[in-house]
């Protein structure tokens, strides 16, 4: 293997700023502007943050405010979306389009002011609008205050490690094709790691993200999944990782030789080094979990993990001797997942507790899956039987509306925009994981669910097998929730709750809904806003398959929503 002489050295992050002090305001410019970009031998102009993919990562400590001043340079329209912030009392600051805010438009700019209130470790911004957040992301590293610790080993060094996906051709061009012929869209060319695609394609060696590691030491690697469309497994080749946090929240350590990661799900594992310098250097490498009919991309992006030798030693060279491969998961062992995702739990502790809804106020058993559309007439549709791809909840599929729903709300003039009779439960009652129904017609619409503050919601996510079992990478704005439960077939509403973990559950903001399966959520509706919930994977996103909660002003000055920034972009 001649590669490893051409190896782009990538500066991995060096962590200088774990000396940040605390209670700051953090400012940050991003720049949205378009440069050229080459993988895989194809040029094309990417979209991105101060030209740089991934983006600069946001850097602060529990507790600190950030502003971004995010400048529109392009013709696309652009928001950014803080994936994982609660975004307590600043729902105008959340950025899905036409939910939270107007986007901002072609030399306009807009200041999100927000604090990282209660929560530490990994999350991620993308922008969030059509699929522009295939290469305008990058991370969010939350810092413990300075006087708290990690309640795990202090590692040595920290690497952000970005998960992304490469288009020979323009993401933007791809699904407006696929939402006009009605078929699925062209899949991704190649998964990246940092931005990079690695050795396993044709013409990338030279684009390899490289960890450069001392033995005996431990690292803190926070793995950050920015794909599109796909779910992912990843591995070091000889290593396991202890998996230490889950979107932002510790859980009980467990180590394992490979792992799952979902599309907007953020992990931090702890990667010890071997105590010598081993004669060889290791693959880390990433391919998908693919679950439902159809084409995807089944390639595999590949990184390195090299020890730094002595510069001045008689060690043999590390160029003549191969890399050892890691054995991932089968791409379609759902098998693994369950194991893996029933290992995640909750730290649960006096310190770090797991505040689990014990007692419900509302209920909803909600749908998610794939469905069809009607072909627009004298036209040829690529969806199955001649229809158009669909996707929804509920058999609900959302419509966006052409002004933000969150301002609808607040100016109390939501006629016309939308209305609160999002179906509690699935219109139709079949089967859900056995035949699909005869008519497989979504309806599309603007409907929402409306909450008092501080209710207890239960929600359970059911997959559909109208058009295949599939996973669903669930993705719920403003709050984390605690999956209670999950299992396959359909949810049993006698049954299934005596078997849910009110204890430590995990705590996330995206989860995947298992494929031919069920799984049960709870949160507590404490944030007043307009508060989206969706697919993460994006072609189901821009199938339909979204909703959004409106959860009005508690009693409290303190509860309610303030109104909006004075630079809110308009529609
Ligand atoms: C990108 O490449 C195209 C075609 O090669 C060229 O016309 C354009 O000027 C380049 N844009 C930038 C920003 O370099
Ligand atoms: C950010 O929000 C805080 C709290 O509402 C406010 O005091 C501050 O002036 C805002 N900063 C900017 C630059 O808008
Ligand atoms: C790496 O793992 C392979 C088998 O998977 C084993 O043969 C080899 O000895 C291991 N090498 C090191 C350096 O751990
Ligand atoms: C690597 O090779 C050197 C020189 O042959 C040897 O001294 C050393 O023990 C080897 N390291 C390991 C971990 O096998
Ligand atoms: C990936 O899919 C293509 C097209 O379906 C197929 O030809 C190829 O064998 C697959 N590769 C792997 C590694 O599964
Ligand atoms: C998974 O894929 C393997 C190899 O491609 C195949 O042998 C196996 O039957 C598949 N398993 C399931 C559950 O589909
Ligand atoms: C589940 O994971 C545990 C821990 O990694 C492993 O020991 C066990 O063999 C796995 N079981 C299955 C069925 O894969
Ligand atoms: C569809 O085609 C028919 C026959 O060619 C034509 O009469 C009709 O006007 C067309 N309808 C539309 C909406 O284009
Ligand atoms: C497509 O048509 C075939 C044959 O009529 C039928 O078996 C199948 O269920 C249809 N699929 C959908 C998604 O409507
Ligand atoms: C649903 O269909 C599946 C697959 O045919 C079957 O195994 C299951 O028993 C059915 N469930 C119910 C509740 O009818
Ligand atoms: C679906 O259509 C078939 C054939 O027309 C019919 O026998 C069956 O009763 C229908 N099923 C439902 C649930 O409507
Ligand atoms: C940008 O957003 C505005 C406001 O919603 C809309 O009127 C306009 O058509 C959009 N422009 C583009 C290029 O999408
Ligand atoms: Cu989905």
């Amino acid at each position: 293997m001649g590669f490893q002489n051409q190896l782009f050295i990538f500066c991995t992050l060096l962590l200088g700023f774990l000396k940040l002090a605390d209670g700051k305001t953090r400012h940050y410019t991003f720049n949205i502007d378009s440069h050229n970009m080459t993988r895989l031998c194809h040029t094309r102009s990417v979209l991105s943050v101060n030209k740089q993919v991934p983006g600069p990562p946001l850097v602060a400590r529990e507790g600190d405010r950030v502003l971004i001043k995010v400048k529109n340079h392009v013709a696309n329209n652009v928001t950014i979306h803080w994936h994982g912030v609660r975004q307590l009392g600043t729902g105008w600051a959340d950025g899905p389009a036409y939910v939270t805010q107007c986007p901002i438009q072609t030399n306009q700019s807009f200041t999100y002011n927000f604090t990282l209130t209660g929560q530490r470790g990994t999350l991620l911004w993308h922008a969030h609008i059509s699929w522009l957040r295939s290469s305008i992301y990058g991370p969010i590293i939350i810092l413990p205050r300075r006087n708290e610790s990690y309640p795990f080993e202090k590692p040595y060094k920290e690497v952000p490690i970005m998960f992304g996906e490469w288009f020979n051709a323009d993401p933007e061009a791809v699904i407006a094709e696929a939402l006009q012929t009605g078929g699925g869209p062209n899949v991704s060319d190649a998964y990246t790691i940092n931005g990079l695609p690695g050795p396993l394609y044709n013409c990338s060696s030279k684009d390899t993200f490289k960890l450069k590691v001392k033995p005996g030491k431990t690292y803190l690697l926070r793995l950050i999944n920015a794909a599109l469309n796909d779910e992912l497994f990843f591995s070091i080749a000889n290593h396991t990782v202890t998996v230490v946090e889950a979107d932002a929240v510790y859980v009980k350590p467990f180590s394992t030789d490979s792992l799952l990661i979902t599309p907007g799900q953020t992990m931090n594992v702890l990667l010890k080094t071997k105590p010598d310098f081993p004669n060889s250097t290791f693959l880390m490498e990433a391919w998908p979990y693919f679950t439902g009919l159809g084409t995807f991309d089944n390639s595999t992006v590949a990184g390195i993990l090299e020890y730094q030798r002595p510069t001045s030693s008689n060690y043999p060279s590390l160029k003549k001797l191969p890399p050892y491969k890691p054995t991932l998961p089968l791409m379609n062992s759902t098998a693994f997942v369950t194991n893996f995702t029933r290992q995640l739990r909750s730290l649960a502790n006096a310190k770090f507790p797991a505040n689990v809804p014990q007692k419900v106020d509302r209920k909803f058993y909600f749908t998610v899956g794939l469905g069809t559309m009607p072909c627009p007439k004298n036209t040829t549709c690529q969806g199955p039987n001649g229809t158009k791809f669909a996707a929804s909840i509920n058999n609900m599929s959302f419509v966006l509306p052409s002004i933000a729903l969150l301002q609808a709300h607040f100016s109390g003039q939501s006629n016309g925009v939308y209305t609160t009779d999002f179906p509690a439960n699935p219109p139709v009652q079949f089967n859900y994981t056995g035949t699909p129904p005869n008519n497989t017609m979504v309806t599309n619409a603007t409907k929402t669910v409306q909450l008092a503050y501080n209710t207890s919601v239960e929600v359970v996510l059911q997959d559909t097998t109208i058009l295949g079992a599939e996973s669903h990478s669930l993705h719920l704005h403003g709050f984390n929730f605690f999956i209670v439960g999950q299992g396959f077939g359909n949810y049993d509403s006698n049954k299934d709750p005596a078997k849910f973990n009110l204890v430590d559950p995990v705590e996330r903001n995206t989860f995947g809904v298992p494929a031919g399966g069920w799984a049960a959520i709870r949160f507590l509706a404490d944030n007043p806003g307009v508060w989206f919930m969706h697919c993460h994977l994006d072609v189901h996103t821009s199938w339909g398959l979204r909703m959004a909660w409106v959860v009005l002003d508690g009693p409290q000055p303190n509860q309610k929503l303030p109104p909006p920034p004075s630079d809110l972009p308009k529609c």
